[in-house]
């Protein structure tokens, strides 16, 4: 593909000679005769946005910048005119181009109580004699085994209710908390052949040192991906493997354009509800107290995130009253209130146990009404089953 640039207007000549007048200029000199193109296709879960992803294109040796791309909505970009050359060798490397705040968010939505109760059932933490059953995808394995030991045991459980109850961050504790780090984009070759045997082994696939180079003599190159993140045992903002059982295929990205199929399916666990009730009230002394009260009986884990006016109130303090044996958690950051309860034995949160926020006005209020809203909720049964919130 040839393109000629005619200040404001291009045109692709997508075949044959490429035409422009004196005043046009050559804005794409393809170093090869093809007429194929070459695109990015990167899976995301629909729980992540891509166009927060930016893919840096470099080549060579020396690694010289190509050109930066931004991921449009479906995780894809069109990056025929920057790699276009089938003799030289190309990296992709892929950083995230949101705010911090919105990295922040994207883990806090990500790595959830009900990832947390799915790892604790998983090392028969949860429920006692279940070893083994919760999983099951490769990927979930390499996500939780904080300490890369080929195993996944009491610690990696511990430490993912660690980073639930904001003890301890599995992003700071084992990697860095960069996207690139806690982010997983793998070509999806290399992401469909792991196995759960060469996960234990200790053999996964090697991810080489990230050069590739591409056929442009054969159609269309698709350079396919798919992601997962650190921390995130259910794969709620993941991909599941297009082959879970990996049957060896091996890894070459030049023939990726053989993968016909994109898989949008979604690893889901959500299939039950807990009921509740959420009352926002004003105090004669001024402050704004917001209750949460768990209606159902079979609950044995609750996370709540609720955001605040900042502009109006300031947080005071969490009050749980969620029965014996239940462990309680909450905090807040930026504009929202970060709370849970859970029961490690994977007996039920007691129905009628609430967990009421308390705020401090900023400012004279008249009435509770529009101060907070609850922006994300996760909850799992005593099966260890993901359950979504019904408010009543
Ligand atoms: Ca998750
Ligand atoms: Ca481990």
């Amino acid at each position: 593909m040839a393109k000629v640039t005619d200040n404001p207007n291009s045109y692709d000549f997508p075949i044959g000679k490429v035409r422009g007048h004196e005043v046009q200029f050559i804005s794409n000199v393809p170093l090869e005769d093809f007429d194929n193109n070459v695109y990015l296709k990167a899976e995301f879960s629909s729980n992540v946005d891509p166009t927060k992803v930016k893919a840096n294109i470099t080549k060579g040796s020396n690694f010289e910048t190509v050109a930066t791309v931004t991921l449009d909505a479906n995780g894809e970009a069109n990056v025929t005119e920057y790699i276009n050359n089938s003799s030289i060798t190309y990296q992709i490397n892929f950083e995230w181009g949101g705010s911090d705040e919105e990295w922040q968010t994207l883990k806090d939505n990500a790595i959830t109580i009900s990832d947390a109760v799915l790892t604790l059932k998983e090392t028969g933490g949860f429920v006692h004699g279940q070893t083994g059953n919760a999983y099951q995808y490769p990927i979930q394995y390499i996500a939780t085994d904080f300490n890369v030991d080929s195993n996944i045991d009491d610690q990696d459980s511990f430490d993912l209710l660690a980073h639930v109850l904001d003890v301890a961050d599995v992003f700071v504790k084992y990697i860095e908390d960069t996207f690139s780090s806690g982010f997983a984009i793998v070509p999806s070759a290399i992401y469909n052949a792991i196995t759960l045997s060469n996960w234990s082994d200790n053999d996964l696939p090697d991810l080489g040192d990230g050069n590739f180079t591409v056929d442009l003599t054969n159609g269309d190159v698709i350079l396919a991906y798919k992601t997962a993140m650190w921390g995130d045992a259910n794969l709620s903002h993941g991909t599941v493997q297009d082959n879970s059982s990996g049957s060896g295929q091996t890894f070459s990205i030049a023939n990726s354009s053989s993968i016909q199929s994109k898989s949008v399916s979604r690893y889901t666990l959500a299939d039950s509800t807990v009921d509740g009730t959420l009352i926002s009230e004003l105090k004669d002394n001024g402050e704004v107290h917001v209750e949460f009260e768990i209606q159902s009986d079979d609950t044995a884990a609750l996370q709540l995130k609720v955001s605040y006016d900042t502009s109006r109130l300031q947080f005071k303090e969490i009050v749980f009253y969620t029965g014996n044996n239940t462990t309680n958690f909450g905090n807040a950051e930026y504009s929202s209130v970060n709370m849970g309860s859970l029961n490690q034995s994977g007996d039920a949160l007691p129905s009628g146990s609430t967990m009421k926020i308390i705020f401090e006005p900023l400012e004279t209020l008249t009435s509770a009404a529009g101060l907070v809203s609850i922006t994300n909720t996760d909850a799992a049964s005593t099966e260890g089953l993901q359950q979504i919130l019904n408010l009543q």
